[in-house]
């Protein structure tokens, strides 16, 4: 028996593998704004890939506020919520709750049930960068176990027509791509303090593509264009993952 699982194992991880190391969009972070794209890209029928370096899904979702297990989301995030059919409760202020293990179990299985895959325990490393006109191609990574222990392995590559950093507040492809290639044109403002209502608009507005290939979702969206962060809510994330699916489907389409 051990050697049949054994080999389910290895043939259908290793065909996982091959047949995802080429796709149209690569997201990196299954946070929320990584998992919102990702759904409503992969119904529009892109083969669509997410690489989070976790063994769990979720990102900044599980500790709630401050580990009181409520995050919160304004009215014009309902739609979305409604999307992934997420219970909310509507509370003072047009505001609305929404309980943090119900956010991120529906929001993977949103991202699932439309198509797109999710590989738990990747870190991703670098970019790859093609010149004339530089674009990003796709990206190097490691397992994160492997990054963990220090080893000096040297990383895989997937290629992607758009690359989506959905990483969180250190926005670390776009930095790394910034760093890297300088001929990219990237400029790392830094994220600014907390000021939720300008941020969680700002965040929308900016949400879009910093350079060819390479597209930005999320907090992450704070630290590239100098914008100020907010706290434990939400809609800003859902609403910027699912502006980028919009600006890609045309890019793509283009
Ligand atoms: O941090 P995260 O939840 O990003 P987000 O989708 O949402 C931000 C909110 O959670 C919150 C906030 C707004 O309410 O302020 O912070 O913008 O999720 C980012 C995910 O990316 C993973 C990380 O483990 C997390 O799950 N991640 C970060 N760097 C890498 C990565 C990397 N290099 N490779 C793979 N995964």
């Amino acid at each position: 028996m051990e050697l049949q699982i054994n080999q389910a194992i290895i043939r259908e991880g290793m065909r996982d593998l091959e047949d995802f190391s080429d796709v149209d969009v690569l997201i990196a972070g299954a946070g929320p704004s990584g998992l919102t794209a990702a759904k409503y890209l992969a119904e529009r029928g892109f083969k669509v890939l997410i690489y989070e370096r976790r063994l769990s899904f979720g990102g900044g979702i599980g500790g709630g506020g401050n580990m009181i297990p409520k995050i919160v989301v304004q009215t014009e995030a309902l739609p979305i919520v409604e999307d992934f059919k997420i219970r909310a409760k509507k509370v003072e202020n047009g505001f609305f709750t929404i309980d943090p293990a119900e956010l991120i179990a529906k929001l993977a299985t949103g991202a699932l049930d439309a198509g797109a895959k999710i590989f738990l325990g990747v870190n991703v490393d670098d970019v790859i960068v093609r010149d004339a006109p530089p674009r990003v191609v796709g990206v190097l990574w490691h397992w994160t176990a492997i990054q963990l222990s220090g080893l000096h392995v040297d990383p895989l590559y997937t290629h992607c027509k758009a690359l989506v950093d959905a990483t969180g507040h250190d926005a670390e492809l776009i930095a790394i791509a910034g760093r890297k290639n300088p001929e990219l044109g990237i400029e790392m403002a830094g994220e600014k303090s907390n000021w939720s209502e300008v941020s969680e608009r700002l965040v929308v507005e900016h949400t879009g593509r910093v350079a060819q290939g390479l597209y930005v979702t999320g907090i992450a969206v704070c630290a590239v264009y100098g914008l100020p962060r907010m706290g434990p809510i939400f809609g800003g994330m859902l609403m910027s993952g699912k502006k980028l699916a919009e600006i890609i489907e045309k890019d793509l389409k283009n």
